[in-house]
């Protein structure tokens, strides 16, 4: 008989997924590793790999042969959001799917904002026609992206390729071909004053929390052709205060946001977002983790890591992702 916990087994550890297409990926990708779904297993020795997403605080540190943790987002701040995370290499997903669905999203969202669409959308529901003549190109439009990682370069680039300007700020400076590149503290006040739409693909960090409020709406200074900026937000609801969310587009710091993440998900049936007129809201919807293109991929990870080789898309623990 074969020995299938000589690979070490998996467990899967999700909270608010299904699991069942999780398992069944698992099964087809991983056949000779066993899978454990939380909460069975606690501290079972036979756990090598854990596969999670917002998994429960204090779960992986009763693992004591736990060689790595996979996160099934982007993001790992669901990951650190546990006191006890033991001290394995965390590795994130980067994966062309991911990437190409997030640049849909944003394609989708700054086109939508530079035709006009909320306005249209409201004319409609009111049977109102009104002609105008004041569209403007694309290239009268500068797109600032927050976060220059996998998905602001690929969105950076497309963005470019519809015609738009493109600018960016990131950490650490960055040179990409036709996008304006900011870096650090320093850097925030030109790249704040760059741009007509703000798209954020910013991880959640220490750093970051809280870094979409009112000061920094203030010192979006650009008064282009859609008036006072657009925010989008598809990295993390920790970024953005929400009550100065509200405010900027009442005082019209801001003129109109779409939100794809929030402090609370899901979004509680009272907040004020889902009837203002100027908040587009997609359910944490922007780039979706997909079984079957993420897992083949992460076992490959498992057997190379086995075999001694090394992990790739680790996270950096000390900046947080
Ligand atoms: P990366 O780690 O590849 O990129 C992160 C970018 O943010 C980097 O350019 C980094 O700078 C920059 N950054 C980090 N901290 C700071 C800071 N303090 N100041 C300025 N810039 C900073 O991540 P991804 O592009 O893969 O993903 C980004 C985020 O998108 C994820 O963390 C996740 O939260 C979110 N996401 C949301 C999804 C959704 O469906 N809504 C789906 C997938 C991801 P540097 O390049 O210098 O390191
Ligand atoms: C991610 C997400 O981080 O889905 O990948 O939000």
């Amino acid at each position: 008989m074969t020995d299938t916990t000589q690979k070490g087994r998996i467990l899967l550890a999700l909270t608010g997924w299904s699991p069942d297409v999780w398992l069944d990926e698992l099964g087809r990708a991983a056949p000779d590793r066993p899978v454990t779904l939380e909460p069975d297993g606690a501290a079972d020795p036979s756990i090598h790999y854990a596969v999670v997403w917002k998994q429960r605080p204090a779960l992986l540190s009763k693992l004591p042969n736990l060689k790595a943790i996979f996160s099934l987002g982007a993001g790992v701040d669901h990951v650190f959001n546990d006191p006890d995370l033991p001290q394995v290499p965390i590795v994130r997903v980067v994966s062309p799917d991911l990437t190409t669905r997030m640049s849909e999203y944003v394609a989708w969202q700054v086109l939508d904002h530079h035709r006009l669409g909320p306005r249209y959308r409201a004319q409609q529901a009111a049977r109102i026609w009104h002609e105008d003549r004041s569209q403007k190109a694309a290239a009268d439009i500068t797109v600032g992206i927050m976060g220059l990682g996998e998905l602001g370069r690929d969105a950076a680039a497309k963005l470019r390729v519809l015609g738009f300007q493109v600018s960016g700020w990131a950490r650490t400076q960055k040179q990409l071909e036709g996008v304006t590149c900011y870096a650090g503290a320093e850097g925030l006040l030109p790249f704040l004053a760059s741009a007509d739409i703000f798209v954020v693909l910013l991880p959640l960090t220490p750093d970051t929390r809280n870094i979409l409020d009112r000061s920094l709406f203030s010192r979006m200074t650009k008064r282009g052709p859609l008036g006072a900026p657009v925010l989008i937000n598809a990295g993390r609801g920790g970024l953005q205060n929400e009550a100065d969310i509200l405010a900027a587009l009442d005082e019209g710091l801001l003129s109109a946001v779409t939100l794809d993440v929030f402090q609370q998900e899901p979004l509680g049936p009272d907040s004020p977002f889902w009837s203002h007129p100027n908040v587009t809201i997609t359910p944490h919807a922007a780039a979706a983790s997909v079984p079957s293109s993420l897992i083949k991929p992460i076992v490959a990870q498992m057997d190379a890591h086995d075999r001694g080789g090394k992990l790739i898309n680790l996270v950096d623990r000390k900046a947080g992702y």
